[in-house]
């Protein structure tokens, strides 16, 4: 005699109907947030085939804020579609091999696809509280483990396609592709779940989203509040945790510019007897915060001009910090013949606050923030 495996009776919101609806949106934050981070992996390579374009100023602030923002959305709904198909994960294999082999190799994707999404998603919410608990680096393992990711999602999509249209093809309430177990009824309807659902996501998005839109700052109180900080930025590291408040508050301070073994070396009064320019640009971090402001300062090309370093040259800019990722890094040549790359001096109207990079620090447009150099100590041109 066979026993049949019990079969625990279980709520009749979890059904297809629900998964495939809540997986449809799901799936569209995803592939936004796909899309965006592959951009911003991009911004941040220092070696670029195609040269990443200087315009407009503002294209890396909203894909960045895109990136962020969607990602947020990723949570609520992944929760709920997880929970949705929970029951279909935890059952009893089939009792063939072909069977058993075909719903392990199917549940060992969806394993891959969860796994991958939750370390996506604490990885991107710690980092956006720029909260570091761990040593690898952020970037390269988000980066790989978006595209493993993407690959199971695509694979799941495949076989389930047939069901996600026969779902999205019929009421939420059809019972048509339920499976006989979930028939439990309780207070709220499928169409009471997926409310909840959209407006949970909702909150999570205009909770974040105010870091990227200023007149969504009020509300946002996941996000950083994007108009704080000296001249209406936040600070995202301070002169004191980088450990440069003697050197940059020193009056030795010199920028050196230089090429081929030419150099010039600057004083911060040097630099603002040359020609000043304005350029409103955003800062736009990789943690999803961004605001725009008016910058005045040289533009970078006339110091560049100074030890004759040819157009197209790449400059790497390093910092007076001394130890940590952000204080060196490489500017590719359009950006530094850029008329609006400017070493900045001042901030709305007023000198560079120590904490945004006095006595000089390196603003461009269209570049994530952790490559806007501050406390810039020397501009080297390569060729
Ligand atoms: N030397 C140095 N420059 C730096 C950083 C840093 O840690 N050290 N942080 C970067 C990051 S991650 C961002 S978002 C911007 C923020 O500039 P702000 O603090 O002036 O807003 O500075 C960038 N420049
Ligand atoms: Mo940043």
């Amino acid at each position: 005699m066979t026993t049949m495996p019990t079969v625990r009776e279980t709520s009749h919101l979890r059904s297809a109907a629900v998964a495939a609806r809540v997986g449809r949106w799901l799936g569209i934050c995803f592939g936004i947030a796909f899309l965006t981070g592959l951009v911003s992996h991009y911004a941040q390579n220092p070696s670029q085939p195609i040269p990443f374009p200087t315009n407009p100023s503002w294209g890396y602030r909203l894909t960045q804020g895109l990136h962020v923002t969607a990602g947020i959305a990723c949570i609520p709904l992944l929760l709920v579609k997880l929970w949705s198909v929970l029951p279909l994960l935890v059952r009893g294999l089939p009792a063939d091999w072909a069977g058993r082999a075909r719903d392990g190799a199917e549940r060992a994707s969806i394993a891959v696809l969860v796994s991958a999404s939750v370390f996506l998603l604490v990885t991107g919410l710690l980092n956006s509280t720029q909260w570091y608990p761990w040593d690898f680096s952020f970037r390269r393992s988000h980066y790989a483990l978006a595209w493993i990711a993407t690959g199971a999602l695509l694979l799941h999509l495949a076989v389930k396609l047939p069901t996600i249209r026969e779902a999205l093809g019929r009421d939420v309430d059809d019972t048509a592709l339920d499976r006989p177990e979930a028939v439990v009824r309780g207070g709220l309807s499928r169409r009471g779940l997926l409310r909840s659902t959209w407006v949970a996501a909702g909150l999570a998005v205009l909770a974040t989203a105010g870091s990227t839109v200023p007149w969504l700052r009020r509300v946002s109180v996941l996000g950083v509040r994007s108009g704080d900080g000296p001249g209406g930025v936040p600070v995202n590291r301070t002169a004191a945790a980088a450990g440069v408040e003697e050197s940059a508050s020193s009056p030795a301070y010199r920028l050196v510019v230089g090429y081929a073994g030419t150099t010039v070396s600057l004083t911060r009064d040097d630099l603002l007897a040359m020609p000043q320019r304005s350029e409103e640009l955003p800062i736009a971090c990789v943690e999803g915060w961004s605001a725009s402001a008016v910058w005045t300062g040289v533009r970078l090309r006339d110091l560049l001009d100074l030890v004759d370093a040819p157009r197209g040259a790449e400059v790497v800019v390093t910092s007076l910090q001394e130890r940590g990722a952000f204080r060196a890094t490489l500017l590719q040549g359009n950006f530094a013949d850029d008329d609006r790359t400017l070493v900045a001096l001042a901030l709305s109207g007023e000198p560079l606050d120590l904490d945004h990079g006095y006595p000089a620090r390196l603003i461009a447009p269209n570049r994530p923030g952790v490559l806007q150099t501050k406390w810039l100590s020397r501009l080297e041109a390569v060729t």
